[in-house]
């Protein structure tokens, strides 16, 4: 369609890698209401360390927004999602006490660890605008298409885990991310060769990490 920016065609070209990281057997489970508390427990541990990590990120892209935007609403669609984070750490909080997870002397793991690494090399002030946007866009849409899913009709996720897919299923959440797909496609059209490459192999890269931040939630390796 004419609607059809970079991203899409990405999502399109490397849709098994995509379909990994949104259909991910963890939230399958979640989905059809197997899931083993265990993991839902340690996904919530390692996932406050992550949010963490991930608010300085987005204040990276902020900062960028503000030094790059031209005549575009990044700067408000991009504070936005940083202010609700604010919101989103307090949820944590109140959600590992009613879980009785402990959020203090988490051990963090090995793949929470690789993905807040290569989120710190984002934060770089030489990393392009348009590439920082096809991440922070991959990162937020991985949930909101897992935890939507999670929600559809014929799901059989248990009652006391809906509120945790609703918050990243909910349509709000989906507004969110198609603005930042909007704002990406639109800096990946004006981008040069080099840098759509670039932001090509960093989507695949933070695919390949939300995949094993699943594993590790799941299995617990
Ligand atoms: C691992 N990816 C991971 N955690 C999150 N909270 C999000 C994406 C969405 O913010």
């Amino acid at each position: 369609t004419k609607e059809e920016g970079i991203i899409e065609r990405w999502v399109m070209k490397h849709l098994l890698l995509y379909t990994g990281a949104t259909r991910h057997p963890f939230i399958l489970s979640i989905r059809d209401g197997s899931v083993d508390i265990s993991s839902f427990k340690r996904w919530l541990e390692q996932d406050y360390i992550f949010v963490r990590e991930f608010v300085p990120f987005v204040a990276s892209v902020l900062l960028k927004a503000c030094k790059n935007s031209e005549d575009g609403n990044d700067m408000e669609v991009i504070l936005g999602g940083l202010a609700s984070l604010n919101d989103e750490i307090a949820w944590f909080k109140s959600e590992a006490s009613k879980w009785d997870v402990s959020l203090s002397n988490t051990v963090v793991h090995k793949a929470n660890q690789t993905y807040c690494r290569f989120l710190e090399s984002l934060m770089s002030r030489e990393v392009e605008y348009a590439l920082a946007l096809t991440a922070l866009w991959a990162i937020e849409a991985t949930y909101q298409e897992s935890f939507a899913h999670c929600l559809e009709d014929g799901s059989k996720t248990p009652p006391e885990l809906q509120e945790t897919c609703r918050r990243w299923g909910n349509e709000g959440f989906g507004e969110y991310c198609r603005s930042l797909k909007k704002i990406a496609n639109r800096y990946l059209e004006k981008a040069s060769a080099d840098v759509i490459a670039k932001a090509e192999v960093t989507l695949l890269h933070v695919l390949e990490h939300e995949v094993e931040f699943w594993n590790m939630s799941h299995r617990g390796t």
